[in-house]
């Protein structure tokens, strides 16, 4: 078969593939992007439900690197909406003329190692035949959603949405019945606004989850100057790995009055930028106890029933095990005549029927079912693809027991081949979009050194991969995150190996920039 040939492969038109793709095109490589959907923005292009936002103050959500793209857009409000950072990503597209690197509405589907000639041989399900020297998946860690599997699916007589792949036509919820199944970061974004419009809402709830209040706001002009006076220092730290926000000592040793006022900034609107500013909230089981209290304590200010407070009250792990979410007007929208929470411990989903879902407990007659079930997360949308590496290893055989990466960027067996923010990098514990930012200029320096070398295959040591996979491991140990049923643990997905999947910790960029400066060890080339 005739393949076309091109340096590299880019596949995402997220902000990570658009900089991934940029850069190597920038620097003469020849690069053929491909994208699932029909135009640039990643997450954000998919997320379309009601009030999706960004849970990162939009002054720190965006890339770093381009002084144009970031001198010429203003973000309006503290935390963006979907909208606004899709309108985002189209200005850094424009400005980076990246569109026509790539092709659209088009998914890779497999990605073969040939040994012989140190490339690899990609398909597409457009029939499209490539062959690349390296292929670099910027995949997202939260790109394939968890499809709702219940009997009786497809009985039921009317729309069923998914929060993941929201249409792009506006959805009407007036006057309809609707059941939102799910209590994440997207029904809890998502539910104020159904409610605001449906005639009644049922909300089935397995799992309760911390929110922390977004307070939102419109960016004012004396912030937005505090923020470019700021901009130098805040740019060091990301770019050496450094906190960026004032930190408490790590051995801070507050008494239990202390640590209760303190806990308190969880409610400052700070979000999840406030988590971090308690030291040890997910290593310390006391500190997290009095976070997990005091949050607890505004869930039952703020929800009048008391029997439905206590439900959405979280006991069953620490605070920030799973991911926190930052909502507007979550817990208060509990006080509406036109919300039910349903308590699915009371009763589990056991079919979809014409009607509606019916529990062990009730049939629940409904319009319109919003299923807002998650991801299969960090390592969905890169077991998907059929990628085989060395002896025609599949990757998903190489991950049985869970996903082994060196520094989370590169797998033993599977040369030339990268992922940004994959299994084993802090991705999506930290601001994800730098977090692209660094795999993304790290993966560059590899390529640029091989060129400059007269090398062909670059891959990850399997000793240094093993290492590092313990390390992951061990730091993971280390704190209270194995405690939950979290996606981070691979729990929310059926048969999915039980791992911390992101790592827990904060000296990822420093490494980083030591390898690049130690001339890689821990990768082989030739
Ligand atoms: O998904 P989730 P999400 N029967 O996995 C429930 C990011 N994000 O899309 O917890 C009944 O958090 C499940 O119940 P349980 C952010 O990183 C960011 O909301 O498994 N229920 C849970 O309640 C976030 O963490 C933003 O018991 C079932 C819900 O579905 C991540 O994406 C906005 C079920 C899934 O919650 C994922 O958030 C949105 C079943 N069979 C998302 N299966 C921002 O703010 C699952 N559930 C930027």
């Amino acid at each position: 078969m005739q393949r076309r040939e091109v340096d590299a492969v880019v596949v995402g038109a997220g902000f990570a593939g658009m900089y991934m793709s940029y850069l190597l095109r920038q620097t003469g490589y020849d690069v053929q992007g491909i994208e699932a959907a029909a135009d640039v923005g990643g997450t954000w292009y998919w997320n379309r439900y009601p009030g999706a936002r960004c849970d990162i103050p939009s002054l720190l959500y965006q890339y770093s690197w381009n002084e144009e793209i970031r001198t010429s857009w203003n973000w309006s409000e503290k935390y963006a909406t979907q909208p606004e950072i899709l309108a985002y990503a189209n200005h850094c597209a424009d400005i980076l003329d990246i569109r026509p690197l790539y092709r659209f509405e088009t998914r890779v589907t497999a990605a073969h190692w040939d040994e012989a000639a140190d490339r690899w041989l990609v398909d597409t399900d457009k029939g499209e035949a490539l062959s690349a020297r390296f292929v670099i998946m910027a995949t997202g860690a939260l790109s394939v959603p968890k499809e709702p599997d219940f009997p009786g699916l497809d009985s039921f007589k009317g729309p069923q949405l998914i929060t993941g792949r929201w249409p792009h036509d506006p959805v009407d919820f007036a006057g309809k019945r609707v059941a939102v199944v799910g209590t994440g970061s997207s029904a809890i974004q998502s539910l104020p606004h159904i409610a605001a419009a449906a005639s009644q809402v049922y909300v089935f709830q397995r799992t309760p989850n911390f929110s922390l209040p977004a307070l939102n706001s419109p960016i004012s002009a004396d912030e937005r100057e505090a923020f470019e006076a700021a901009w130098p220092l805040y740019k060091q730290a990301i770019d050496t790995g450094e906190a960026g926000v004032e930190l408490l000592p790590e051995d801070w040793n507050p008494t239990d009055e202390e640590l209760a006022e303190h806990v308190k900034i969880l409610w400052n609107g700070g979000g999840l930028v406030s988590t971090v500013q308690i030291p040890r909230l997910t290593k310390d089981e006391r500190i997290n106890d009095a976070a997990c209290d005091f949050v607890r304590s505004q869930i039952r200010a703020l929800v009048k029933d008391p029997v439905t407070a206590e439900k959405l009250c979280p006991t069953s792990f620490p605070i920030s095990t799973r991911r926190a979410c930052v909502d507007t007007d979550y817990y208060v929208t509990y006080n509406r005549d036109n919300v039910t929470l349903v308590d699915l411990n009371e009763g589990a989903i056991e079919e979809v029927t014409t009607r509606g879902i019916r529990t062990a407990k009730a049939e629940y007659e409904v319009d319109m079912i919003v299923w807002a079930l998650g991801f299969d997360a960090m390592t969905g949308a890169l077991t998907r693809v059929d990628i085989r590496g060395e002896e025609g290893r599949a990757l998903k055989d190489a991950w049985y027991a869970g996903p082994a990466m060196w520094m989370g960027m590169m797998v033993a067996g599977f040369p030339n081949l990268f992922t940004i923010t994959g299994p084993g990098s802090p991705s999506v514990l930290m601001n994800v979009i730098l977090a692209g930012e660094h795999n993304v200029e790290f993966v560059h320096a590899v390529v640029e050194h091989m060129r400059s070398q007269g090398h062909a295959r670059v891959a990850a040591d399997e000793a240094a991969q093993d290492a590092w996979v313990d390390h992951v491991r061990r730091e993971a140990e280390g704190t209270l995150f194995p405690r939950a049923n979290s996606w981070y643990m691979g729990a929310n997905i059926p048969g999915k190996p039980r791992v911390m999947l992101p790592y827990v910790g904060t000296d990822y960029k420093k490494r980083l920039n030591a390898i690049l400066e130690e001339g890689f060890p821990g990768l082989r080339f030739s």
